[in-house]
């Protein structure tokens, strides 16, 4: 469902992150329904509209409450590449976080579901747009909640594009210098990236052996089996940061992505009709009319 509302999304705004969708779904599929302990929601399903930055009279409206209190005992999620809203949007919607209609406000004027989420939108804890730096706040994050005794975790999910930042390996060098077992960061490795495969314009190696040399827990899994990202979880090292590189595939339910070109990959554009093929070929539609 998450791939499928992304798809909608993308169809009906002509254009969208459709591939973050697809490589990610099962792993935030995993995140909200098994992995993460979070408390109730908002109150409000129907998000309330973005009144302007914070100031006088101008009350914060802060997404993360869509992730529940933050509470010593709950955890708190962080979305670092902020690109990837729409699939923590729809991961919402299927949880009951968010209305089921929500979507229909996607991005215009005054929403707080906005295309690059930023800290007032749903489920987003943090502003991360630009790239590789809320990896670094949720260093911050379970530092003082460690130091504070706090139970609950902080779990991050960041891009492998983020990875080519140096910012991203300051932060895992922290979390091991100071013991962060309360941290656990996954990884979606779907070789992607703005200009095409990471492979082709900056590749990155082994990000399971790179984090390990880090001082981290680390560890690979298929990013699109459940059962294989909770056993990562469920065998992490105590005192040391835990690392989850999930290798996934951008063109899971929709294989015509396979066919496009380069660099139409990241941000997806339907040609006229082109839309109608993707639902025709896709298993995830097989039967659903539209
Ligand atoms: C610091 C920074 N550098 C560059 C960019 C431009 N940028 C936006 S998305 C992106 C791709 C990052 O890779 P990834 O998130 O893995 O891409 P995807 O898998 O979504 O294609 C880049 C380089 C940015 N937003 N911030
Ligand atoms: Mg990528």
């Amino acid at each position: 469902m998450i791939r499928r509302r992304a798809f909608d999304v993308a169809v009906e705004h002509h254009g969208g992150y459709l591939i973050q969708a697809c490589s990610s779904a099962d792993i935030l599929a995993t995140l909200y329904v098994e992995l993460m302990q979070l408390g109730p929601g908002a109150d409000n399903l129907v998000p309330p509209r973005f009144n302007g930055t914070p100031g006088t009279g101008v009350p914060e409206h802060w997404g993360g409450v869509y992730n529940g209190p933050d509470q010593p005992t709950y955890d708190r999620f962080i979305l670092s590449p902020s690109h990837y809203a729409t699939a923590v949007y729809a991961a919402l919607i299927e949880t009951g976080r968010l209305s089921s209609d929500a979507l229909t406000d996607y991005n215009a004027d005054g929403t707080t579901l906005e295309m690059i989420g930023a800290e007032h939108s749903p489920g987003i804890e943090v502003t991360g747009g630009s790239l590789g730096q809320a990896l670094s706040v949720g260093v911050g994050r379970a530092m003082w909640r460690k130091r504070a005794g706090h139970t609950g975790k902080i779990w991050v999910l960041i891009s492998d594009g983020e990875t080519q930042e140096g910012q991203t390996w300051e932060a895992l060098q922290a979390a091991a210098a100071f013991g962060l077992d309360n941290l656990r960061v996954l990884i979606d490795v779907n070789g992607w990236q703005v200009d095409g495969p990471m492979e082709s314009v900056m590749p990155v190696g082994c990000l399971r052996d790179k984090a390990a040399a880090f001082g981290c827990d680390a560890v690979e899994v298929d990013g699109h089996d459940p059962a294989a990202i909770c056993a990562a979880v469920l065998s992490a090292d105590r005192g040391k940061p835990l690392v989850i590189a999930c290798i996934t595939d951008p063109t899971t339910g929709f294989p015509a992505l396979k066919e496009r070109d380069d660099a139409q990959t990241h941000f997806v554009r339907f040609r006229p009709g082109e839309a109608e093929e993707y639902r025709r070929s896709s298993p995830l539609l097989v039967g659903v009319g539209r």
